[in-house]
């Protein structure tokens, strides 16, 4: 089964607009001057989003947001609905990061509400998952993500606007990275549990992505295996030349 890969930079927290427009247009000129078979996509913090997704038009570069609210409008000081999302020119958005999960409460019920609301707004949903370290240490690292993923997973989700991201939380920010084979096994068992859930042939096409650390020097080697079908990007997506060497590493 092929599966277009997907490298999706996820800018978190950092970026001033003039930053901001001069890293995505670093991406989008090297991607119009070298077609690459991988989809790229950026996904900036939300004051840049529509900023990004102009200045980008026409390069291929997908435009993403970091997070989004359940609902359409309404009062909710300080939230971004998913339609502005759309709006302003994302086609993506990241959901249930673990770092919202920790800072903001976000719970797999919540995320699942915010996966229907991006679906509803014509969003795709790339949707986080992962365990602790002290789940991996407990052995209940396939339990966790199995319980994340169908817990999270939206109604109507399918491989065309639901991208999985595999994050290992013990892997995002510290360097740490998972091996080849601590990857593979938990991406392969989330694609069984979609299986279970959509049907074989369904899960068969959803992208998995990984994330944690992922950088030039160990892209190529995760970006193999058989179920990884792309990365989400933390610091390594802040630096061009790096932004793209992962992508170039996926195809
Ligand atoms: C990381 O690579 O640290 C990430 O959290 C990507 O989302």
């Amino acid at each position: 089964m092929s599966r277009r890969p997907l490298i999706a930079g996820n800018w978190k927290m950092n970026g001033l607009k003039a930053d901001g427009l001069a890293l995505a247009k670093g991406v989008a000129e090297k991607l119009k001057a070298d077609k690459l078979a991988c989809e790229m996509l950026v996904c900036p913090p939300f004051l840049l989003v529509a900023a990004v997704a102009e200045a980008v038009a026409g390069s291929g570069l997908a435009v993403g947001g970091q997070d989004c609210h359940a609902k359409v409008s309404g009062a909710h000081t300080g939230d971004t609905s998913p339609v502005m999302l759309k709006d302003a020119g994302a086609s993506y958005v990241i959901l249930g990061h673990s770092e919202r999960r920790t800072d903001h409460g976000e719970t797999d019920a919540g995320v699942k509400a915010k996966a229907e609301a991006a679906l509803a707004a014509g969003l795709s949903a790339i949707v986080c998952i992962g365990e602790t370290l002290a789940q991996r240490d407990a052995g209940q690292t396939l339990d966790v993500n199995k319980s994340q993923l169908r817990g999270s997973w939206p109604e109507g989700g399918n491989a065309a606007n639901t991208v999985i991201a595999y994050e290992p939380v013990w892997a995002i920010g510290t360097g740490r990275v998972a091996t080849p084979e601590q990857a593979q096994e938990v991406h392969a068992a989330i694609r069984a549990e979609l299986a279970a859930m959509i049907g074989a042939e369904e899960a068969a096409k959803v992208r998995i992505l990984y994330g944690g650390s992922m950088k030039p020097d160990n892209a190529a080697q995760l970006l193999a295996l058989a179920d990884v079908d792309g990365g989400l990007i933390g610091g390594a997506a802040l630096k061009a030349d790096d932004f793209w060497a992962i992508a170039k590493a996926a195809g």
